[in-house]
């Protein structure tokens, strides 16, 4: 029970020196908008599109176990940037549903050519979907204006990585003591008892 409470103390310890570290900047993470792309294959990064009037994102894109991406998964724009899906015709019927963000949804369609499109004025992070694919991971991202930082989730997973690291300190620093303790009672043991046995084995020998 104490060693417990000692082991959460200094945890806790360490993961508010993790999440200060964190918060102290990290902008080299890619962020993931809470969660909202993390289970998305196709996206390895934010792409930059700043300076650009208009920007095209692929409707199915070969991604999430087929042609159920959007291509690219995240953008940055600038305010005002108009922002044009255009279908591939892969994978069957698409759409492009705001989640967060913004409010529009697009008609359902599966044939190439197709577009539809946005004009974003206002800063901020829009989340969307395709509908149909939304679970196998066909999301996205419209980043107008600056890449938020997320102290949040990376935070997260750093704190869980420190205090990983804390525990697995102390269960070897518990292992050196027990075993110091373990060859001082063997010693002991063999220092007080060990003659006997032994000159009793010496003697039948
Ligand atoms: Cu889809």
């Amino acid at each position: 029970m104490r060693r417990r409470d000692f082991l959460r103390g200094a945890g806790g310890g360490t993961a508010a020196a993790a999440a200060a570290t964190a918060t102290a900047g990290t902008a080299s993470a890619q962020p993931s908008f809470g969660g909202w792309l993390s289970d998305v294959t196709n996206y390895s990064e934010v792409v930059d599109e700043t300076g650009a009037e208009e920007v095209t994102v692929e409707v199915g894109v070969e991604a999430n176990g087929g042609a159920f991406g959007f291509g690219p998964a995240a953008v940055q724009v600038d305010p005002g940037t108009t922002v044009v899906w255009e279908w591939t015709g892969e994978g069957g019927q698409h759409n492009v549903v705001a989640n967060s963000g913004g409010d529009f949804e697009s008609d359902l369609v599966g044939d190439a050519g197709f577009s539809y499109e946005q004009t974003f004025d206002q800063e901020g992070v829009v989340q969307y979907y395709c509908q149909p694919h939304q679970s196998l991971g066909m999301k996205g991202v419209v980043v107008v204006g600056a890449v938020p930082e997320e102290g949040g989730g990376e935070g997260g997973e750093k704190e869980l990585h420190e205090l990983g690291v804390a525990i697995q300190a102390h269960w070897v620093g518990s292992a050196t003591i027990l075993a110091i303790v373990v060859s001082i009672v063997y010693s002991f043991y063999i220092l007080k008892y060990g003659e006997t046995p032994h000159s009793g084995h010496g003697g039948a020998e």
